[in-house]
């Protein structure tokens, strides 16, 4: 069966083989008649396994399998170009940690403003009624000093550039798609910028986002360090030259 739901899900994993499951039974008792699709990067544990029996239990699961560890950034972006050369290509797509850190039952409310024409709508930690749970101060530093040059760079008024936890219509990722090219992490800044190129409407909801309970972190220092030398880039490339 080809999937053609109007909403897909896209759940990154790498070594998720503790949460993939318990997140796949959370998604669907939404019954959100979505897509799900998993990237996943040749996990060396449980994790695909795991995820090929479940597509046994639910049609509505697709698998994309990818050679070796290539960042967060191109998993997403693949899982996009993916979704998006469907027969019938979802109108709006969900992006979300694997991890239980965005919560499904959240997903509606995404949604809620994506179908009144928002073409991104961010789940936002750093808003009234937002909140982060779990993280140690270093993590949390890092996080706000990130989310404060991102909002420098983009010169957008939102209050969290950085969350993962975000819907895209249709519309916005058939423009910007073939502008993306992060690796890693800094994805949601380059998406941001684009939004802000194509003059998309972005929409904000608070999210309570939860440490991870299970599995570890993929965000290594040498992740972080890219995130902010790409910041960096732009940066300069704005002092330099006139962006509009
Ligand atoms: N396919 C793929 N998924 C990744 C990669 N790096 C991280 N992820 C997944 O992306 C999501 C976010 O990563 P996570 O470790 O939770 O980062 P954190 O929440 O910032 O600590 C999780 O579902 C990870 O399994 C990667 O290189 N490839
Ligand atoms: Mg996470």
């Amino acid at each position: 069966m080809e999937p053609n739901s109007r909403v897909a899900i896209i759940l990154p994993t790498y070594c998720e083989d503790e949460n993939i499951a318990d997140i796949i039974h959370a998604i669907e008792s939404l019954k959100l008649n979505s897509t799900l699709l998993v990237v996943d990067d040749s996990s060396p544990d449980e994790t695909q396994n795991i995820v090929g029996e479940l597509k046994e239990e639910y049609k509505n699961i697709l698998l994309l399998k990818r050679d070796h560890k290539m960042g967060l950034g191109t998993a997403i972006t693949d899982g996009f170009r993916f979704l998006l050369s469907l027969p019938e290509p979802p109108e709006f797509i969900i992006t979300m940690d694997a991890d239980f850190s965005h919560c499904p039952n959240d997903i509606p409310r995404l949604m809620k403003l994506a179908e009144k024409g928002s073409d991104l709508v961010i789940g936002s930690r750093y808003c009234t009624e937002g909140e982060v749970k779990g993280w140690n101060l270093t993590r949390l530093l890092i996080s706000k000093v990130a989310n404060k040059l991102t909002g420098m760079l983009t010169k957008l008024a939102l209050n969290d550039y950085t969350s993962g936890f975000r819907c895209y219509s249709k519309g916005y990722l058939t423009k910007a798609l073939p502008q993306l090219h992060s690796e890693t992490y800094e994805i949601q800044i380059e998406t941001l910028r684009q939004a802000k190129f194509q003059n998309s409407k972005i929409s904000e909801i608070p999210i309570v986002f939860e440490n991870r309970k299970k599995g570890k972190s993929k965000l290594t220092l040498t992740e972080i360090a890219g995130f902010f030398r790409y910041i960096l880039k732009v940066l300069l490339e704005q002092l330099f030259k006139i962006e509009n």
